[in-house]
């Protein structure tokens, strides 16, 4: 150890010692109100859902070892859950969110306390609504500091600012995927996307609604980044400036510097912006849109924001100022991100041990991608070949229950609710990624799959090339998985593992598992309860590609799911 990192370490143990409140722990409360309020987009005035009349929704911030207690009062028709996305939730699955996973939703006039404890992690992550497809307004960040003794692994910045990226619908995202569901054919594209809800100056009646970030020169910047995108995943890259990633959801990651990033729906990462070292007279676009693989249409449509300079005199931004365009990727560069995602690796340092399980307790081998469902008898279907869009895990299109998974497996009453067989490897193996078979037919049902506590799982994703490959961003509540491989066409068992990280690889809890191709995962099954597990595009987990784990009680008190709180929401 340094003389100065020891100087550290006796300095944080002499406060801690000696000013016990300087080091310890608090309690942030919230309330967040949901409510509707009109917002003007795109040339629209429209009512939309948002917490306290805010969009985006107002930021929780808290440090690591915080206890958040967030009222959530439902002023609105719609039945609301909100979920904390990212959070490890140790022992307190009541609080994670998804509708008829973990709890029952909070009907009009009612309210629930979500109460968790941010346990080992640190830096950005969000919340968003978690029933249907209300989360298209209902987000906003949530920052964790590191604890009040402790400073980034890396250089302090200047600022540090959020930026979120989201979808705009002119119409009722409700009644977009309602209507979908019930044609059975795909949901009308988002008709924007923004940074921080405004669209910026490639959209109609939208330059004033535009993000501006205004920095001094010769400073760090540390942008908060965050996709609460519904359906798209983005690149992002500012003109003239380069971004050195520092963390990726909530875990430090080994800096690396990049001209363009790639963030998929769920994904958040800090990023260092080091502005120039004089005022350079002229302003720099940020810019986002979409890597698209799929097939199908998309919003193919671009949002922009401003990095300005402000003047040492303080005048006021120059509108003449030559304005610089950053240049982003071509819409299906799955090169880009392939390489792009191979450079997120584990900070791994003695402080921050990347603790990937070695040794493999359980196997799994999941295929995703889209299928179809039957057209019911008198219908007529918009999906392919006149049936509906459905998606699957291993074929298996979820149903979400009509009460909550976890209150159903707490209180014994799982009969009728769900099953514990979801199949572990594809029933009928074919060539995932090959030419696809003609059947495209999924089948449905609640199956979920029961896990010893502390079972290390090693997890492959598979797409598949039925309707088309395509990337999928899985997302898996309650725990941070490392991404130990992955890998185009079909995973070789004999082969891929030899190239297995077991060092340093990244730790989420959202990848995106390429498409036509794999990526192998590996967690620690310590937290008991029901998590969910899914696809961040919202369409495709409306079309069932979702599933539940059941992680089962440890021995001791200490690893035992508590009850539920009393004022539990009730279906
Ligand atoms: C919102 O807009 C609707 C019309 O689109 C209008 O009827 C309503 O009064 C507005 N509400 C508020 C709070 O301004
Ligand atoms: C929050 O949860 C903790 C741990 O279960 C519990 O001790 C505490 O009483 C709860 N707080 C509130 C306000 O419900
Ligand atoms: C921005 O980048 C462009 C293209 O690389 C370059 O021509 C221009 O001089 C740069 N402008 C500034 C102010 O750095
Ligand atoms: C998407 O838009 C870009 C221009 O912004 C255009 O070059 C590209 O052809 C479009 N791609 C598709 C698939 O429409
Ligand atoms: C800044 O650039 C603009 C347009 O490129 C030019 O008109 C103006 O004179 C420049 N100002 C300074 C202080 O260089
Ligand atoms: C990806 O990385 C490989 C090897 O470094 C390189 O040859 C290739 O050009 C890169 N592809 C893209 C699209 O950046
Ligand atoms: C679910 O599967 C049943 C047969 O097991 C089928 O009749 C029904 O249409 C399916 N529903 C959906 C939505 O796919
Ligand atoms: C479908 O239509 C036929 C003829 O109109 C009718 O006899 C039958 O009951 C209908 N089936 C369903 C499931 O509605
Ligand atoms: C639709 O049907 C045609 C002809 O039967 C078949 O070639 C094609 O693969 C089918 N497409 C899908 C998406 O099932
Ligand atoms: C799967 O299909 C791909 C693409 O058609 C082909 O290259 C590969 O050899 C096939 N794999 C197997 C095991 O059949
Ligand atoms: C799929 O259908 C085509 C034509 O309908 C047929 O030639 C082919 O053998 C079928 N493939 C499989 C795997 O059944
Ligand atoms: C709201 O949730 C309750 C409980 O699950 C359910 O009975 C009710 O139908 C839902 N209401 C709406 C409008 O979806
Ligand atoms: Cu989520």
């Amino acid at each position: 150890m340094s003389p100065a990192a020891m100087a550290g370490l006796l300095f944080g143990i002499l406060v801690s010692t000696i000013l016990p409140e300087f080091a310890s722990c608090m309690t942030r409360h919230y309330t967040f109100n949901i409510v509707q309020h009109n917002v003007t987009r795109l040339c629209n005035t429209k009512t939309i859902i948002s917490v306290n009349g805010m969009f985006p929704g107002p930021k929780i911030v808290a440090r690591e070892g915080d206890q958040v207690l967030v009222n959530v009062v439902n002023h609105v028709t719609n039945n609301v859950t909100i979920h904390w996305h990212g959070i490890r939730q140790l022992r307190s699955g009541w609080a994670d969110g998804p509708a008829y996973v973990t709890q029952c939703p909070i009907q009009t006039g009612q309210s629930y306390l979500y109460n968790f404890t941010i346990t080992g992690q640190r830096g950005t992550l969000f919340w968003h609504a978690h029933i249907s497809w209300l989360r298209s307004t209902l987000y906003g960040p949530i920052i964790i500091l590191p604890r009040r003794n402790e400073s980034y692994p890396f250089r302090k910045p200047y600022k540090e600012v959020p930026v979120i990226f989201g979808e705009w619908w002119n119409a009722d995202p409700e009644a977009v995927i309602n209507q979908a569901l019930q044609t059975g054919g795909g949901p009308n594209v988002s008709d924007a996307y923004t940074i921080n809800g405004l669209p910026g100056p490639f959209y109609n009646c939208s330059s004033k609604h535009t993000f501006k970030l205004r920095v001094k020169p010769g400073k760090t910047y540390m942008l908060r980044l965050i996709s609460a995108a519904m359906n798209d995943e983005l690149f992002f890259s500012i003109a003239n400036h380069t971004m050195t990633i520092v963390e990726a959801d909530a875990v430090y990651i080994k800096p690396f510097t990049t001209n363009v990033l790639l963030i998929t729906p769920g994904q958040t990462t800090n990023v260092l912006l080091e502005t120039k070292p004089y005022y350079p007279n002229a302003t720099f676009l940020m810019a986002a849109r979409p890597y698209f693989t799929g097939q199908g249409t998309f919003d193919n449509s671009t949002v922009a924001g401003f990095l300005e300079y402000e003047h040492p005199s303080g005048q006021s931004f120059n509108k003449r100022m030559k304005i610089f365009k950053p240049s982003l990727p071509p819409v299906t560069s799955t090169g880009f991100v392939a390489n792009f995602t191979k450079k997120f690796r584990s900070l791994n340092n003695p402080k921050y041990t990347a603790r990937v399980p070695q040794i493999v307790d359980k196997r799994f081998f999941f295929t995703i991608g889209l299928g179809s469902s039957p057209c019911p008898q008198n219908s007529t279907c918009q999906g392919p070949n006149g049936t509906k869009f459905a998606a699957a895990i291993n074929n298996v299109s979820f149903a979400l229950p009509t009460t909550a998974m976890l209150q159903a497996y707490f209180f014994k009453n799982s009969n009728g609710v769900y099953k514990t067989d979801f199949p572990t490897y594809p029933r009928s193996p074919f060539n995932y990624t090959g030419t696809p078979p003609n059947n495209t037919k999924v089948s449905n049902g609640t199956h979920l799959v029961v896990l010893r506590f502390n079972t290390t799982v090693e997890l492959i994703l598979q797409d598949t090339s039925i309707l088309g490959a395509e990337s999928h961003p899985l997302h898996l509540h309650g725990f941070n998985f490392f991404v130990v491989g992955e890998g185009f066409g079909n995973y070789d068992p004999n082969k891929d593992p030899r190239n297995f990280n077991l060092v340093d690889p990244i730790e989420r809890n959202t990848i995106g598992v390429p498409a036509g191709g794999w990526v192998a995962i590996r967690f620690l099954a310590d937290n008991p309860g029901v998590w969910f597990m899914h696809c961040h595009f919202e369409v495709h987990t409306s079309w069932g590609l979702k599933m539940a784990w059941i992680v089962l009680d440890g021995p001791l008190t200490s690893q035992k799911l508590p009850p539920p709180p009393p004022e539990i929401p009730k279906c």
